[in-house]
């Protein structure tokens, strides 16, 4: 069951990641877009483009009936996602499949229980992975609460189920501010998701945020693809992410790959996943999973050598994954630098055209970016505009072609977030690797000083 055409629903440099990966395949690709991106690379290079229309996503980019319609129309066999819009939007992946359409994902059941943090966690530890201490499932009585907090020990974090990219946490120090600081994560999760339930966990202070990259093929089988360590990031947002870790020896990978893979294969995992852990004095707490292909994909690319697009596409014709664990070799290191048409120092979004481009080359240099000259980032999304990714065989020699990388990247007509690379690949702390998740917020204060 070949996929002959493929429809992406997506934009930016992900839409043109997955157009080139079809295009290698010999699948023609069906490009839909709002009315703000007529203009946008992905849509200048596909075989088919329909407006699906007006810029705001909500109308476009998320609307269901109009992706689907497109896909009728162009008789396209599969749809691709990308990240973010309806990418982890388990009743969209449903109505594709009602229509007879591949979704190039994982299966909707393994989305909506991911999705889901408490169904997550539950699934998660019952595969065997190693969870942060907390309640198991949602809490709703406040004397239950504290009974988990005592256990648990003070700092703990109160979390929303329906949650994600850290909205809706609250920290608590003490037994004085539970109930409190319950009732506001309550309410504020009800705001901001329509469901106020929540759990409870014991804070971690200073953690690493590793992930660890699998892959399935639905039928039991499966891989993982190593980790990215993405400490560096501020307020959610990843700034900067590399693999390996600078603090995972090889045997500690194998490990806790090997539990990720097992668990995968034991639930006939398919598509890429994502398994989010917090590290913290060399141990491993699951926290989340993301059941979609993430933006920084190419860094786990760079040291396997494999085409993480191609995979999903295969596994969605239901072939097999073309690598088993044992054919896979980590070699070297990438690191990806986010660019976003933001001000390196304030962060405010930043859109405007192009009014002079070029991009850096070389050996073990990749840009995935649909700017060109002339190219007008439009104000309606998210403001990364592209990914310099690089590869060297060891982290310095990485950090060295990422500083001549960003030396040669011109992009003119916008500030962008190049500087505030440049200026983090000289930090003495970055270069000896030695950073957490607070890392990036506590250094951009001290830069303002
Ligand atoms: C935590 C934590 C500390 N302890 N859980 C933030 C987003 C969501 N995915 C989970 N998050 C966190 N969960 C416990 N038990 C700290 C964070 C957190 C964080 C995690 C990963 C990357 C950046 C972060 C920034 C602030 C807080």
């Amino acid at each position: 069951m070949a996929i002959e055409k493929l429809l992406i629903a997506n934009r930016g440099e992900i839409a043109l990641r997955i157009h080139r990966a079809c295009h290698e395949m010999g699948i023609k690709t069906v490009a839909v877009h709002s009315t703000a991106d007529a203009d946008a690379m992905h849509v200048r290079l596909a075989d088919e483009a329909i407006c699906i229309g007006p810029p705001a996503a909500r109308d476009s980019y998320l609307n269901v009936a109009a992706i689907i319609s497109a896909a009728e129309i162009s008789g396209a066999d599969a749809i691709h996602p990308g990240y973010g819009f309806l990418s982890e939007n388990a009743k969209f992946a449903e109505i594709v499949e009602a229509h007879g359409i591949k979704f190039v994902g994982p299966k909707p059941e393994h989305i909506r229980t991911m999705g889901d943090k408490i169904e997550a966690k539950r699934t998660a530890g019952a595969l065997g992975l190693p969870l942060v201490p907390g309640s198991d499932g949602a809490v709703s009585d406040v004397e239950e609460a504290r009974a988990i907090a005592e256990k648990a020990g003070y700092p703990v974090i109160i979390k929303a189920a329906s949650g994600g990219g850290g909205r809706g946490m609250k920290v608590c120090n003490s037994p004085d501010s539970l109930e409190t600081l319950m009732q506001q994560a309550g309410s504020e999760a009800k705001a901001a998701f329509g469901d106020a339930t929540v759990y409870i966990e014991k804070y971690l202070g200073n953690p690493r945020h590793i992930e660890i990259q699998v892959f399935g093929d639905g039928n039991g089988n499966a891989i993982h693809l190593g980790e990215r360590d993405c400490s560096l990031q501020r307020r959610h947002q990843k700034v900067l992410e590399e693999a390996p870790s600078p603090v995972l020896s090889q045997a500690e990978r194998e490990r806790i790959g090997g539990v990720c893979a097992k668990a995968m294969a034991d639930m006939s995992y398919r598509g890429a996943g994502t398994i989010e852990f917090l590290w913290e004095n060399g141990e491993f707490y699951f926290i989340e999973m993301n059941t979609r292909l993430q933006v920084e994909h190419p860094v786990t690319e760079m040291i396997t050598g494999l085409d993480l697009v191609r995979e999903q596409i295969r596994v969605a014709e239901g072939r097999p994954l073309s690598v088993a664990q044992e054919d896979i070799r980590f070699t070297g290191h990438a690191i990806e630098c986010r660019i976003n048409a933001e001000d390196p120092r304030t962060f405010a979004p930043s859109p405007g055209t192009v009014t002079s481009y070029h991009v850096p080359g070389g050996m073990h240099v990749r840009v995935d970016s649909g700017l060109y000259q002339g190219y007008k980032v439009p104000p309606y999304y998210d403001s990364m505009i592209g990914k310099l990714i690089v590869y060297g065989r060891t982290r310095e020699g990485a950090i060295m072609r990422l500083r001549r990388a960003l030396e040669e990247y011109v992009i003119e007509g916008m500030k962008t977030t190049i500087p505030l690379h440049q200026a983090l690949l000289t930090d003495p702390d970055f270069l000896d690797g030695n950073y957490t998740i607070k890392w990036l917020e506590e250094w951009l204060a001290r830069q303002e000083g």
